[in-house]
């Protein structure tokens, strides 16, 4: 059998902006190719929606491009299993399995997007459920675990304690942060060593870019076919192409493949260091650089540039005194420019722009600053004077006088 891993199409992503469309068009090319590869199954490791409550405008949407999936023959799901039940079903359902993810999740009072596909009749949705799949005259053990909020997810996983279907090929789906997918995070989170044994395929939803890993100590592949659309605009995004899989299942054997989209807008990612540079040495350099990039651009579709500035600006300025708003609007005809200024720093700074900088910090509050210029403003000599000018101000900040 073959089957389609499709991740992350964060349908309603940026809806009615410029880069509305991305997450629609990335998605239909997605289905369009696993339609032609022919594929029995369609399986979807979460965050379908941008939003856990979209816009009627943007489920309209969704409905359209499922509708395209019925094409695809139904399936059939033999066994249900979770903690809870043990269902014989025998049952005809659509060749859409899923879970729902971390940007649908909702109390267990509401209904969330997918549960909505789920009851219009488009697919299945797991959580902590396992279920026996029969496509023609083979079988496969589909495992799912929705979303959970990630320190819970160490013991959804110990309490769901998903067992393979015997003799027959096994695949999990979860939806979390994997230490070893994002090493930087702070809470307590999932890593490949709290998933279970016995299984053929892990697919991993939630990590945005493309990742093929193997698990520790089994050597079970770990798939993440990473989001159909850029959205968190990180370096590795601009790195690792967008796609999605091709998975050929043949008598427990398993073969993997990437199938890239071709028609998704394009992302440069650029790190700029403002070291020892006044800020209109830096647009003038990013504006050169924008040109250069402009200049080797040759789709259609208006990219995504993003510069990640880092570095002590030359002595006196802040890092408030970079604006790229001209740029912004001088290129907005030919690319969507994004401006990561938070790794700037100020050399030596002057007195007085110390002083403004730290007020934008919050650092200081105003009546001090106003306190500490007036009193530079006035001439102020004698403690005597100074005591005048502080009584003055402060009945001005009350709004006695
Ligand atoms: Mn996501």
């Amino acid at each position: 059998m073959r089957i389609a891993v499709i991740s992350d199409l964060h349908l309603g992503f940026k809806f009615g902006e410029e880069r509305g469309e991305d997450a629609f068009r990335n998605a239909n090319e997605a289905f369009s190719k696993a339609l032609e590869e022919k594929v029995n199954l369609i399986l979807l490791p979460g965050d379908i929606f941008h939003d856990k409550v979209p816009r009627p405008e943007i489920i309209g949407r969704a409905i359209e491009l499922f509708a395209r999936l019925n094409k695809i023959p139904k399936i059939k799901v033999i066994n249900l299993k979770s903690k809870e039940k043990d269902e014989m079903l025998n049952q005809e359902i659509p060749a859409i399995v899923t879970i729902y993810g971390t940007h649908e999740r909702r109390n267990s009072e509401s209904i969330n997007p997918v549960q909505l596909l789920e009851k219009a009749g488009f697919l299945t949705y797991l959580h902590a459920e396992s279920s026996l799949i029969e496509i023609g005259t083979e079988r496969i053990g589909i495992h799912g675990l929705s979303g959970v909020p990630d320190q819970f997810a160490v013991e959804a996983m110990e309490k769901w304690n998903p067992k393979p279907f015997p003799q027959v090929p096994n695949v999990l789906m979860i939806h979390q942060t994997f230490k070893e997918l994002i090493p930087d995070v702070k809470e307590n989170v999932m890593s490949y060593a709290n998933l279970p044994p016995g299984f053929n395929l892990f697919l991993l939803g939630h990590i945005h870019w493309n990742v093929e890993d193997k698990h520790p100590f089994t050597e079970t592949p770990i798939i993440v076919p990473g989001s159909t659309i850029r959205t968190q605009l990180r370096k590795i995004e601009a790195e690792r192409a967008k796609g999605f899989y091709i998975i050929e299942s043949n008598d427990n054997k398993i073969n993997i493949k990437f199938k890239e989209l071709e028609n998704v807008r394009k992302f440069y990612y650029r790190d700029f260091d403002v070291s020892n540079t006044k800020p209109s040495e830096v647009i003038t350099s990013v504006q050169e650089k924008i040109s250069a990039i402009l200049k080797t651009h040759t789709k259609k579709m208006n990219p995504i540039i993003r510069f990640k500035l880092k570095g002590a600006l030359a002595e006196g300025f802040l890092p408030t005194d970079l604006n790229f708003i001209s740029l912004s609007r001088k290129f907005s005809e030919k690319a969507l420019l994004y401006f990561d200024k938070s790794k700037v720093q100020s050399s030596q700074l002057g007195e007085r722009a110390k002083l403004l900088y730290d007020l934008k910090q919050k650092k200081v509050s105003i009546e001090e600053i106003g306190m500490k210029l007036l009193l530079e403003n006035m001439k102020v000599t004698t403690p005597k004077q100074a005591k005048d000018v502080q009584e003055m101000f402060e009945k001005l900040v009350e709004g006695v006088l």
